[in-house]
């Protein structure tokens, strides 16, 4: 048996057209589906719905045999003990700065004040200021960051942009890139080990998907 581990909504999505190219189609959508567990079309082949947080966890411990997570996640997470394949192009968008659009992100970073700053990624946004010699107060939030300006709890946030739909409607600006971000196959490497005959067809059939779009 080959489990897989996913998150529900964009990524599941996304991937559905990947699964299709390796002959995986879910029994269920996970977005109508109560269930956790979810079957195939293949006898040896079944997802694990988790949150997107959980993924590299579940993988690295062998709950899930293999995984689909945002760069975002993986980086928060360290990856540890994961063999990560293949970058599959999907579900992009891009780590960003954000702060109030009548903030002086410039003058603030320029002057070496103490920026406080609001974010679920943490380790990113830490390591992001630390290159950058700026001094920052990090405040962890496991949602709904773009709250934190609004009210004065942050002077800045990190996190996911894509259309930048939210931070305008939020009176938001983008200030900084810090990295772009897609989603990753992780496996784990007990299971590629002893089950890479079937893995290693999954493997290649995502990579053909990936090199036919680029
Ligand atoms: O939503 P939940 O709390 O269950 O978990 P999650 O947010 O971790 O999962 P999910 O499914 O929302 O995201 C899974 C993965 O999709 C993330 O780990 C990213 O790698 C990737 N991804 C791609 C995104 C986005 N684009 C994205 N736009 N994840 C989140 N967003 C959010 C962003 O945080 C912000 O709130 O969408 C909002 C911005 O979108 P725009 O289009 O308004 O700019
Ligand atoms: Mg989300």
């Amino acid at each position: 048996m080959i489990t897989i581990a996913l998150s529900k909504g964009r990524i599941f999505e996304e991937t559905t057209p990947l699964l299709a190219a390796a002959g995986i189609t879910p029994a269920e959508d996970p977005d109508s589906s109560r269930k956790l567990i979810i079957g195939t079309n293949r006898e040896d082949v079944r997802l694990l719905i988790v949150r997107a947080t959980d993924v590299p966890t579940y993988v690295q411990n062998g709950g899930a045999d293999m995984g689909i997570a945002g760069k975002d996640v993986l980086v928060e997470h360290g990856g540890e003990g994961l063999y990560q394949p293949l970058d599959l192009n999907i579900a992009k968008c891009k780590m960003m700065v954000a702060v109030r659009d009548d903030f002086d992100y410039t003058g603030a970073a320029r002057r070496g004040a103490r920026l406080k700053v609001a974010t679920k990624y943490v380790k990113i946004a830490r390591e992001h200021f630390a290159e950058k010699g700026m001094h920052v107060d990090l405040i962890k939030l496991y949602g709904s960051m773009e709250l934190a300006p609004l009210v004065g709890l942050a002077d800045a946030i990190v996190d996911l942009v894509s259309t930048g739909g939210t931070l305008r409607a939020n009176h938001l600006v983008a200030v900084e890139e810090i990295m772009p971000i897609s989603s990753r196959l992780v496996v784990n490497q007990a299971s590629l080990k002893l089950k890479r005959p079937q893995i290693q067809p999954i493997i290649d059939a995502f990579a053909a998907v990936v090199a036919e779009g680029k």
